[in-house]
């Protein structure tokens, strides 16, 4: 059961982490080194102890599968879950002359005069990326992040590389392959990444006439970053079944700096305290094959009955 095994590992940080400080200013009690394990035929793992935001799961993993980068198509679908770091890129370039919005996430927290001045700068920076090409092209674009890395990485000899192409074409043409694998990990360019890819890599396993997934996290906010990872791997390896005609099998997660920050424990223990429920499925438009050309219309969650949202904030 998803939840159960969830909330295991949040329990397990909360008894035996140690305390860390981190990028962000925020402090975390962190392990290092973890696995789960999520039998997708038992259902679709999108936790019922907290309502986790389905909508933004789906059209964030569908922006990833067109290879685009940019907030304007997550903002056209009403998904702000990345506006924070683009909206960092253009408060520290040069070009920006309002307010100064300095550390703005932590401040934000603590200071509800500066959350407001923030608020209003933030909306003007969603308007400008939805309306002006120009600084859309510029201030909207997070980098070279996972959508340029899952669908055109460029490789040594100057050629682009569509990894998710070939893991569907392998797939197909050697299902026993183990090189079923993807990377968005690449030492040259952390620079021009608003954020270096926390899931890095995931790796495929066909066996049984049924598709598996691995996925690598460097590094894993437990509150906030967690219930979307897992949910969304199983919809990647959903849609990847679909298309290679396959049933799912397992889907696995393997974190290393694996964290609850100090600002979601009371979050987590309200989350503690609360039943399980029935997991609900998934259904994929079974007129769509090839998965570059599914939309979010054709995905169905069908028997979600979640336990209500808990509001949390993000460490930027
Ligand atoms: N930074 C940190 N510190 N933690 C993250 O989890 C994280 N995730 C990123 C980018 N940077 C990050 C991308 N994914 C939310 C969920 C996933 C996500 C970013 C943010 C989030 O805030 N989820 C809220 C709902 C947000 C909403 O409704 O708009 C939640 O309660 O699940
Ligand atoms: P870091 O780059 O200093 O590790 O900070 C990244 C933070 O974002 C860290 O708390 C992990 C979190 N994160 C997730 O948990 N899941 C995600 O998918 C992303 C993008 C980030």
């Amino acid at each position: 059961q998803a939840d159960k095994v969830y909330l295991d590992l949040c329990e397990y940080i909360l008894t035996h982490g140690t305390k860390k400080e981190d990028r962000t200013g925020t402090g975390t009690i962190s392990i290092f080194g973890h696995q789960l394990r999520f039998n997708l035929q038992e259902g679709f793992p999108l936790l019922t102890t907290k309502r986790v935001p389905f909508r933004l799961v789906a059209t964030e993993l569908l922006w990833f599968l067109k290879g685009d980068t940019n907030l304007r198509y997550l903002l056209e679908n009403n998904n702000h879950i990345w506006d924070e770091w683009g909206f960092q890129k253009w408060v520290e370039s040069k070009e920006y002359q309002g307010p100064d919005m300095t550390n703005f996430g932590l401040r934000s927290q603590s200071d509800d005069e500066f959350n407001k001045v923030y608020q209003e700068q933030l909306k003007l920076y969603q308007e400008k990326v939805v309306t002006d090409d120009d600084f859309a092209k510029e201030y909207g674009d997070l980098g070279n992040v996972y959508g340029k890395q899952w669908r055109s990485w460029e490789g040594a000899d100057g050629q682009v590389y569509d990894q998710i192409q070939y893991i569907i074409d392998e797939i197909k043409r050697n299902p026993d392959s183990r090189r079923l694998l993807c990377n968005a990990w690449s030492a040259s360019e952390l620079e021009n990444q608003q954020l270096p890819p926390c899931h890095y890599a995931f790796q495929f396993y066909v066996n049984d006439g049924k598709l598996s997934c691995m996925f690598n996290m460097r590094s894993n906010d437990v509150f906030l970053g967690l219930p979307f990872n897992i949910a969304s791997y199983a919809l990647l390896t959903h849609l990847i079944a679909h298309e290679c005609s396959l049933d799912v099998g397992e889907l696995i997660y393997t974190g290393a700096d694996v964290h609850i920050y100090s600002n979601h424990v009371k979050q987590i223990q309200t989350q503690l305290e609360r039943e399980p429920r029935v997991l609900p499925t998934i259904k994929l438009n079974p007129e769509k094959e090839s998965i570059f050309e599914f939309e979010w219309r054709d995905l169905e969650l069908v028997g979600y009955d979640p336990h209500p949202a808990i509001k949390a904030p993000v460490a930027v």
